[in-house]
């Protein structure tokens, strides 16, 4: 078979994300984009030691050297630090807020710019020992008006973010993103170290098969949930039951909804009482990206988007996916209130 000839008309992120910036007039400054520059940067980091850490921990179960453990809790820190000090560096942020940080970063006058980023570094680092995808997930504000960049700044509604976007460390890294204007994916090529337009225009199936929850705390589960679970397990004929599945590192479960359709919940609970995801750097830059899609994103009550954050490392309940699955979530919650 001959070889397809490669594109010489590639579109990367970079490109992509300023031409989308042009295209809604003058008032941009290409600062986002700058912004963006510097995230990437940091993706292409964790990738790369993703990769690396793996390999050192096939090498400990292969009796050579064992620090799993170690390795593992390095790469959290190593990825948090190096988004704060790329983030800092490229003097377009003000504030800084990061799940492995108890307090927000306000950044000093000589390296202030205008926007706030609230991220996950690694989420679903209990999986990385397995292999399994984990990913870094982050939010965008703008600082308000006259402001100079403080906490009130990232305590607003995720309707407020100006973009949000993930990176999916897997068998290639995927960023997915969205400035507002629709949801685009880039893959990773590790020979050129630029993000690529693969999955342009990502639209959410409005209905899908498959059921993403951790079905394990069952026991605790409010009743409307427990409703809709038993509604498409055990669909009236001639449905057909949902398929399941759960990965455990919200990055991929929520990837494989953005392409495939379907619900993924993380609801709360009698045991976790507002839930176990973080509202401000997991439910808000997915929910922002599920209805930049075209999906439905809410706690069951509320659109996810509308919530004011009281803290930083608030929770609370999800639901995101395909809009008729999660409509037919919500009217489970409106029957029993
Ligand atoms: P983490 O931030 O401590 O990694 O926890 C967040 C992760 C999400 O990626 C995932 O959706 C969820 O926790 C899985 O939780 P559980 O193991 O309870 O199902
Ligand atoms: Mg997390």
């Amino acid at each position: 078979a001959t070889e397809e000839p490669p594109s010489v008309d590639l579109i990367t992120l970079t490109r992509h994300v300023l031409s989308e910036q042009y295209r809604l007039g003058a008032a941009a400054t290409g600062d986002l984009t700058l912004l963006l520059t510097a995230i990437q940067v940091t993706s292409k980091f964790i990738a790369t030691n993703v990769r690396k850490a793996r390999l050192i921990n096939l090498v400990g179960l292969a009796g050579e050297t064992n620090v799993q453990g170690e390795e593992q809790k390095k790469l959290d820190v190593l990825s948090n630090d190096i988004m704060v000090n790329a983030l800092r560096a490229s003097g377009k942020t003000a504030v800084l807020v990061s799940e492995e940080l108890e307090d927000a970063i306000i950044i000093e006058e000589k390296n202030k710019g205008k926007y706030c980023v609230v991220f996950d570094p690694l989420d679903g680092s209990s999986n990385i020992d397995a292999g399994v995808n984990i990913g870094t997930i982050f939010g965008i504000y703008q600082i308000r008006p006259g402001s100079k960049g403080t906490i009130e700044d990232v305590l607003r509604p995720g309707s407020e973010m100006v973009a949000a976007g993930y990176t999916m460390y897997g068998s290639s890294a995927n960023l997915v993103l969205s400035t507002g204007s629709g949801v685009n994916g880039y893959t990773l090529d590790a020979s050129l170290g630029e993000f690529i337009l693969t999955h342009p225009d990502i639209k959410i199936p409005p209905r899908g098969k498959i059921y993403s929850f951790n079905e394990g705390n069952s026991m605790y589960f409010h009743p409307p949930v427990a409703a809709y679970l038993k509604s498409i397990k055990y669909p009236a004929a001639p449905k057909s039951p949902y398929s399941a599945r759960y990965i455990g590192s919200m990055v991929a479960d929520v990837h494989r909804t953005l392409l495939y359709g379907g619900i993924f919940g993380y609801p709360d609970d009698k045991k976790s009482k507002s839930g176990k995801l973080r509202l401000l750097y997991e439910a808000f830059p997915m929910a922002f990206l599920t209805e930049q899609a075209g999906g439905i994103a809410t706690t069951g009550t509320k659109r996810i988007l509308d919530i004011v954050p009281t803290g930083i490392h608030d929770r609370c309940s999800v639901f995101l996916g395909s809009k008729e699955d999660v409509q037919d979530l919500m009217k489970c919650y409106e029957g029993n209130n």
